[in-house]
């Protein structure tokens, strides 16, 4: 780690832009393994922020900088690298292509204006990588489509411009395309020149060979009457059928119009190893992809909620910055990664923190003025100390210790609060227990840091079952989750999670209950007689006094139902606690000198006790209400899969776009890898939510789930 910062430090000299037509910030979106990260060491080097490309494998990319991405060897969250190309400053920001982090990428497609789309020449487009364009679709943000690893083995670029064009719309066409004679080259199709890369960055500027001018023909018809279609000059087209040329300007004018309004989705091939397509990307970003300025910013209140007016991307408007990344360096401390939408921080200021309200997840409320002594402009892990950083821009803070991820940075003379994004939730539980008590402290202390940085993180202590569950988005997630927490030198495991389950009586009985002690001394005399009878589900417990003629005083009937209370909360013969039944005192016997408050709270203990044992006891189960949405073609092995976790269908529901929703309940018991096996019964495409619904009679024995027949 400590190299890496050194090594990277040292390469580059951070810029600080006055003008926010200035800055692009790009979000690489796409598939694990797509090669965003390193596509981004690829267009460093082309931009000379780099001299050389780092690895994935070996743990040396500037993007890649955490322990846990090094050791998982892919992105667990979002990092920023800029670049200058030109007069513009292109902001970086490489995201994890791994489900569980989608998390990070809303936080990235926040921070960005527009989308470099990644996915493979040699993998195709899967359900997941459909997933991440809709997330990207969702955010409304302008996409170009790069397929990348032109390299690999199993490359084919036109296949998978194909079906980009299948899964993402008739606006995804190419811009450039590989030359056919396996050189690592590129002809552009509007400028119709061909790019060598045989000697790296900067290619080669060359004209057409002749056998590619023909294979490129039908691709450049088709790419023109695309952005004709697109245009918003009507006439263009009539011009166009009418066989009249129509101008590179016009058409490189239309397609940057259409690039920004979201409609046209130009594919740049490219590759890392090579270089190839590197060039073409800078200048596609710094052309066609908007500024800060053509984004209209998120809207902002104060922190009571009272609307404010408009932000505009404005270096002189009031100071609106959200914080979309947490991060903890062993050398700086917490360090918070900024999207600066209005106005322009500087240092040496105090500014307000607003909370983002995400208590409900185990965050805690903070709305404070804290002091920012220095601004950086982050390369990955480095931290490169700029003098300002204005609207539009990126930058991070250090040392700031309320903020968290999703929280308003503001002025403290006019304090706002921007809503975040939307989180997802987390629905895989993992419960973990410290080792030892000093395990338990320094678990608390990380737990809370931890927190702060992921809001996708939920931490709940269960009072019931005594468990300390964190609550995660899948496994790979729950991995990053410990092992930080292990890095932060607790030593914790994780323990199956248990429900919180009841018991109830399985009929109605009498209870006898007598404590008797009078030998010397000031004795102790009670002695009640109840009858205890089940109530439906959700009735909890009744006490019912029906003592007549004073057998007991009315004084200590409080303390028999006292003592009731407290067995049945306990448990009896177990640790479930007994509910849903009504207990009835109808009789007992009282002393005049020996019958005390402690006596009969005790004997209506042993009354409720002796009841258990003639009626016997039923366990009740928690059963959650649970909604999927999911794709119709999974209808079927998503139904088989619920029945084969104890689920009962409650209905089902057709949505627009081919999906269904599915109503149903289901034990909480048989839920908690629901999360991890919906997600490969379905490829990633479903998703559901869960809440706690009722409580219900669990079978004598409960049914070994057999997970070859769940996944039929
Ligand atoms: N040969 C070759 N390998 C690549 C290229 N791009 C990425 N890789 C490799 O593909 C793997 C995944 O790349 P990575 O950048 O981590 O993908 P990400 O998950 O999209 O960030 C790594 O092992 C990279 O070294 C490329 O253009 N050529
Ligand atoms: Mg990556």
């Amino acid at each position: 780690m400590a190299e890496k910062n050194v090594k990277t430090s040292g390469s580059a000299t951070a810029v600080a832009v006055e003008d926010p037509g200035r800055v692009r910030n790009v979000a690489l979106v796409g598939p694990s393994g797509s090669g965003k990260t390193t596509l981004t060491e690829a267009l460093l080097v082309a931009a000379k922020t780099l001299n050389r490309a780092g690895s994935v494998v070996e743990g040396t990319t500037v993007c890649d900088h955490d322990q846990a991405a090094i050791r998982q060897q892919r992105s667990v969250g979002l990092a920023v690298a800029p670049v200058v190309h030109g007069d513009i400053k292109i902001n970086l920001i490489d995201t994890p292509g791994y489900a569980d982090f989608v998390g990070e990428v809303r936080a990235g497609l926040r921070a960005a204006d527009a989308v470099l789309f990644v996915v493979s020449a040699g993998h195709g487009i899967d359900p997941a990588t459909v997933s991440l364009w809709e997330e990207c679709a969702a955010a409304g943000l302008p996409r170009a489509v790069v397929v990348s690893r032109l390299d690999h083995a199993r490359a084919n670029v036109d296949a998978t411009i194909a079906a980009c064009r299948e899964a993402f719309g008739a606006g995804v066409l190419p811009l450039y395309l590989p030359t056919g004679d396996g050189d690592p080259a590129l002809v552009g199709l509007v400028t119709q020149r061909r790019y060598d890369y045989s000697n790296g960055h900067p290619p080669r500027l060359d004209d057409v060979g002749s056998e590619d001018a023909e294979r490129l023909s039908e691709a450049r018809d088709a790419l023109i009457e695309g952005i004709i279609a697109e245009s918003e000059d009507e006439t263009l087209m009539d011009r166009y059928l009418a066989g009249e040329p129509i101008s590179e300007d016009t058409l490189i004018t239309d397609l940057e119009q259409a690039v920004a309004r979201g409609t046209f989705h130009p594919v740049i091939p490219a590759c890392a190893q090579t270089g190839v397509g590197t060039a073409e990307i800078l200048d596609g970003i710094a052309r066609a992809f908007p500024s800060p300025l053509e984004h209209a910013p998120p809207t902002a209140t104060t922190p009571e909620g009272i609307p404010h007016p408009r932000l505009a991307p404005d270096p002189d408007g009031p100071l609106a910055a959200e914080v979309v990344h947490t991060s903890v360096d062993s050398y700086v401390g917490r360090v918070s990664l900024v999207r600066v939408f209005s106005g322009t921080l500087r240092p040496e200021r105090t500014i307000h923190v607003s909370g983002h309200g995400l208590t409900d997840r185990g965050h805690d409320e903070h709305d404070a003025d804290e002091r920012v002594a220095h601004l950086y402009s982050p390369l990955g892990a480095a931290l490169r100390e700029v003098p300002h950083c204005v609207a539009g821009d990126v930058c991070a803070l250090t040392k700031l210790t309320s903020a968290e991820t999703g929280d308003t940075v503001s002025g403290t003379d006019d304090p706002l609060l921007i809503a975040p994004w939307e989180m997802p939730e987390p629905l895989l539980p993992v419960a973990v227990v410290a080792q030892t008590r000093s395990d338990e402290d320094t678990l608390a202390r990380n737990l809370s840091r931890l927190v702060a940085g992921d809001p996708t993180l939920r931490l709940e202590h269960n009072a019931e079952t005594g468990q300390l569950v964190l609550w995660c988005m899948g496994e790979a997630h729950a991995d990053v989750v410990l092992s930080m927490l292990r890095a932060g030198g607790a030593e914790v495991t994780t323990e199956p999670v248990r429900t919180s389950r009841r018991a109830t009586f399985a009929r109605s009985a009498e209870g006898h209950g007598r404590h008797v002690k009078q030998s010397g001394g000031h004795g102790q005399y009670a002695v009640c007689d109840v009858s205890v009878e089940p109530l439906p589900r959700g009735e909890g417990v009744e006490f019912v006094d029906r003592i007549v003629g004073g057998v007991i005083p009315h004084q200590f009937i409080p303390s028999v139902e006292k003592g009731v209370r407290a067995q049945l909360r306990e448990g009896i013969g177990g640790d479930d606690p007994v509910v849903d039944v009504r207990v009835t005192l109808f009789d007992g016997k009282a002393h005049s000198v020996d019958s005390s408050d402690a006596a009969f709270q005790t004997a209506g203990a042993l009354a409720v006790k002796d009841a258990a044992a003639k009626a016997g006891l039923v366990t009740l189960e928690p059963l959650d209400e649970v909604v999927v949405r999911l794709p119709d073609s999974y209808l079927g092995a998503v139904l088989g899969d619920l029945s084969s976790r104890r689920g009962r269908v409650l209905g089902t529901e057709s949505l627009e776009g081919g999906h269904t929703l599915i109503r149903a309940e289901v034990p909480s018991a048989e839920l908690v890898r629901y999360p991890v096996d919906l997600r490969s019964l379905t490829s990633g495409r479903a998703s559901f939510t869960r809440h706690h619904a009722r409580y219900e009679v669990a079978p004598q024995k409960l049914p070994a789930r057999d997970p070859a027949k769940a996944r039929a």
